[in-house]
């Protein structure tokens, strides 16, 4: 099914079948593993983000885009797989040809059973292009706003494992965040605990 929330925003349950889920979780790990490793960001106003953070193709490093981490480690190269991934998700969101800019990075954030994400815009990308996000593991809360304040009014919709949600167009640039996972909900068979959010996204940057 296709679930429309706002214009442009659409998600779309149970999009993952449960072998292409333990499929991405298996990968999320190794990515995470990888030399440039997982990492909890500073935020601006103070204090350390609660999720964990693996980017793939540029570093979002945070709120701004970089081949490099500040230690000079590359970043591993965004995976063919993620392209292809993102492109028929936004066919499938829309039911029409992709045609906008190529996709070129993914963050994978990593949620424990205490971790949240406030809200907040993706902004730092010079691209329209919709971001294309996946949910795997622990289902949340995510809190779909307005683009003109982090407040109300906004919908909160529950995600869960498998669940595609696709934002372009009018709600590319809305505030959003998630105020709490639930803990526990995962299915034992994926073999992970917590949540797993994997975006994928145009950059709009060239080297
Ligand atoms: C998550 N991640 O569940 C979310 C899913 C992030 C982030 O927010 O920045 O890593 S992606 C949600 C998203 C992206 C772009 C636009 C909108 C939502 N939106 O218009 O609501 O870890
Ligand atoms: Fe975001």
């Amino acid at each position: 099914p296709t679930v429309p929330v706002a214009p442009g925003a659409v998600h779309l349950p149970g999009w993952l079948t449960p072998d292409t889920q333990a499929d991405l979780v298996r990968r999320c790990r190794e990515w995470a593993s990888g030399p440039a490793g997982t990492r909890r960001h500073p935020m601006p106003r103070g204090g350390v983000m609660s999720v964990s953070m693996t980017s793939l193709g540029w570093q979002w490093a945070p709120y701004s885009y970089s081949r490099t981490l500040p230690d000079g480690t590359p970043v591993q190269p965004f995976p063919d797989l993620l392209g292809d991934l993102a492109r028929r998700a936004v066919e499938a969101a829309y039911e029409a040809p992709y045609e906008g800019d190529p996709y070129d990075v993914a963050l994978v954030n990593f949620y424990d059973a205490d971790a949240r994400m406030g809200m907040h815009q993706d902004r730092d990308e010079r691209s329209p292009a919709p971001v294309v996000s996946l949910s795997l593991g622990d289902s949340c809360v995510f809190r779909f706003g307005n683009t003109e304040t982090r407040t109300r009014p906004y919908t909160d919709v529950e995600l869960r494992s498998g669940d595609l949600f696709v934002f372009g167009g009018p709600s590319r640039l809305a505030y959003h965040g998630v105020p709490r996972t639930r803990p526990g909900t995962a299915d034992p068979a994926l073999g992970l605990n917590g949540r797993l959010n994997i975006t994928i996204r145009a950059s709009g940057l060239r080297d």
